[in-house]
């Protein structure tokens, strides 16, 4: 191995195809068997090892890796300190706040004295801690949806894509207090060799991610959902806004990147967004 580039990458999940994707897309050729613990790039200093995700941020910081693809939330949860070398886009999910329809949320305050269950008790920590505010968070590993109706939490703290699933579980999403994206992490202290061959990989990651395309988005907004809706976009600049004939409504329109856009589809119907059109870009300038 000596001085080939070594990623950490998860053998097998919601990251590992786009994970693989992305690197064969920088023109990096390699043939992994779905069984496989590790491969090797052809042409390019490039090996792999395939692990569980929980296990990426570790890896990559004892040196077993060189570099890893991970969830930003898998990352910040392990508390490890890694350097964040590249927001790869995809995966995209938040973590909310979810509780019964009746339980009265009004805010973060909400959740003072309530029980919790989250697999993200560390993120979850230090967004309460900012708040000021004191609950009990339950730790569990997998399956927090059913913690509420199990009766061991009055709350939940999970991540949500679509929202399907809490859906399914009698849960309503109250507030979202985190987001999260695949993220390409790197050791602090790469060997001078390494450095090279991941300096090379950026290059082209970087030419793929502005080829990438974007997406125009136009749609019709209750009034008062505006600030939430710009959050949801994100991007370089503030989304265009139009007054509508009827008092309560604006269209809104703004450039949202592909590899997010339907997560921001999601987000944006779940706020009430009507009439979502959608259209392709052909020239843009940044
Ligand atoms: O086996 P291994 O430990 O490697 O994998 P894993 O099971 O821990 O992770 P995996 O593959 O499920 O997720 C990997 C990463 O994908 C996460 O760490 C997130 O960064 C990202 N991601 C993106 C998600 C989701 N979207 C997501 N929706 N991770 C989990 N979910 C779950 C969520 O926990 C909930 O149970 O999907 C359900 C909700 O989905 P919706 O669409 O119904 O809202
Ligand atoms: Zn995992």
């Amino acid at each position: 191995m000596g001085n080939r580039l070594i990623a950490a990458i998860q053998k097998s999940g919601r990251l590992s195809e786009k994970s693989l994707e992305m690197i064969k897309s920088c023109g990096i050729d390699f043939y992994a068997d779905s069984r496989a613990l590790k491969a090797s790039a052809s042409g390019f200093p490039l090996d792999f090892l395939f692990v569980r995700d929980d296990d990426i941020p570790g890896y990559v910081s004892d040196g077993v890796a060189d570099i890893g693809i991970v969830g930003r939330n898998e990352l910040d949860e392990s508390g490890i300190e890694l350097e964040i070398v590249r927001d790869l886009g995809f995966a995209s999910c938040r973590l909310s706040i979810a509780a019964p329809p009746a339980f009265e949320y009004k805010g973060l305050e909400s959740l003072e004295g309530k029980r919790i269950a989250t697999s993200y008790p560390r993120i979850l920590q230090s967004i309460l801690n900012e708040k000021g505010v004191k609950a009990t968070p339950v730790v569990v590993s997998g399956s927090v949806e059913i913690t509420v109706d199990a009766g061991i939490a009055d709350a939940i703290a999970d991540l949500v894509s679509t929202g399907t699933t809490l859906k399914m579980n009698g849960l309503e999403e109250k507030e979202c207090i985190y987001r999260s994206s695949a993220v390409l992490v790197s050791r602090k202290d790469l060997e001078e060799e390494k450095k090279i061959a991941l300096r090379s990989l950026l290059e082209r990651l970087d030419a793929v991610m502005l080829a990438r395309h974007k997406k125009y988005i136009l749609f019709n907004l209750p009034k008062d959902r505006l600030e939430k809706a710009a959050e949801v976009i994100g991007g370089m600049k503030s989304p265009t806004v139009t007054p509508l004939m009827d008092e309560g409504w604006i269209s809104v329109q703004s450039a949202v990147d592909e590899g997010r856009f339907w997560s921001v589809f999601e987000e944006l119907k779940a706020l009430g967004a009507e009439g979502i059109l959608v259209m392709n870009i052909e020239k843009m300038t940044e």
